[in-house]
């Protein structure tokens, strides 16, 4: 989850961390969110970065990324928000480049509403809300599916997960500028087939060999462009490791119609729900 505090710690143990580096990769390592681009300025203006404040720079508090899904909501995952206070909090809608202020909108947190079914130390139901103090005016929303239809998640279909998380599996590098890379959709079988505690009913998973999301891009969005709509499909949740062959990167699946109506199962989960009209 968040950056500075666990970079520290895969800093200094490094030559030691649980994925043993292969000799080809060591020889060939590899850069990137993993396997991206930086992403052009102003591209995506509902994409949050979401930041402590105080008063470091911009990089050392960014610790997850989110969504604008509603002028005063952004949506991000529930390992992310379940440890944070709202006060402590703020999120920064619009930027590119993490270091130029001069980029987009920020805004405090007023309440965290995470997802009533979120156990910590599961993986399931990784969604969570922001409210803001005020709403970003003059920025769309990124669309969310319709619920329960599964077209946007055809196994092959290529979807986009952008970030400022990790860009290399063996080193802490935090990237100042978003990036984004394409990953294609696999199959629910074959998501459960590398973690059993994949849940096809919230879950949806995406990537490969060296295309992935990973440390610092979690609550950000997985998305597709179809005939000129950003719809986002899914929530940065999980994954063993960044990048590896055989362990694609773990998303919340926002198409989830299970997802949204437990989310009713609190009381603030009921009001954000009618407040999202979803
Ligand atoms: C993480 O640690 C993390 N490859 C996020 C995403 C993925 C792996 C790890 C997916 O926040």
């Amino acid at each position: 989850m968040a950056s500075s505090a666990a970079l520290a710690l895969i800093a200094t143990a490094a030559p030691t961390s649980a994925k043993p580096a292969l000799p080809d990769q060591r020889t060939k390592p590899s850069v990137k969110i993993i396997g991206g681009a930086p992403q052009a300025v102003g591209a995506y203006p509902w994409m949050v970065s979401t930041q402590y404040r105080g008063a470091g720079s911009a990089l050392d508090r960014h610790f997850c990324g989110g969504s604008l899904i509603a002028p005063d909501v952004v949506l991000t995952a529930a390992h992310c928000a379940v440890d944070a206070t709202a006060g402590k909090l703020e999120v920064t809608v619009g930027r590119t480049v993490l270091s130029d202020k001069r980029q987009g909108h920020v805004r405090k947190v007023t309440e965290i509403v995470v997802h009533p079914r979120y156990a910590k130390g599961d993986e399931a139901y990784d969604l969570a809300l922001y409210r803001l103090n005020k709403p970003v005016d003059g920025v769309a929303p990124v669309q969310l599916p319709t619920p329960d239809t599964d077209a946007l998640l055809r196994p092959g279909a290529k979807a986009n997960v952008i970030g400022w998380g990790n860009t290399n599996t063996r080193l802490p590098q935090s990237p100042d500028q978003l990036r984004g890379v394409s990953v294609p959709l696999l199959s629910h079988t074959e998501c459960k087939a590398t973690y059993k505690e994949y849940d096809k009913a919230v879950n949806v998973c995406a990537g490969r060999e060296n295309r992935d999301s990973c440390q610092g891009d979690s609550g950000g969005p997985l998305f597709r462009k179809i005939s000129g709509r950003t719809y986002q499909i899914g929530i940065v949740s999980y994954g063993d490791g960044c990048g590896e062959q055989g362990a694609p990167g773990v998303y919340a699946s926002t198409s989830s119609k299970k997802l949204w109506d437990t989310l009713a199962e609190s009381p603030q989960g009921k009001r954000m729900k009618q407040l999202l009209k979803r």
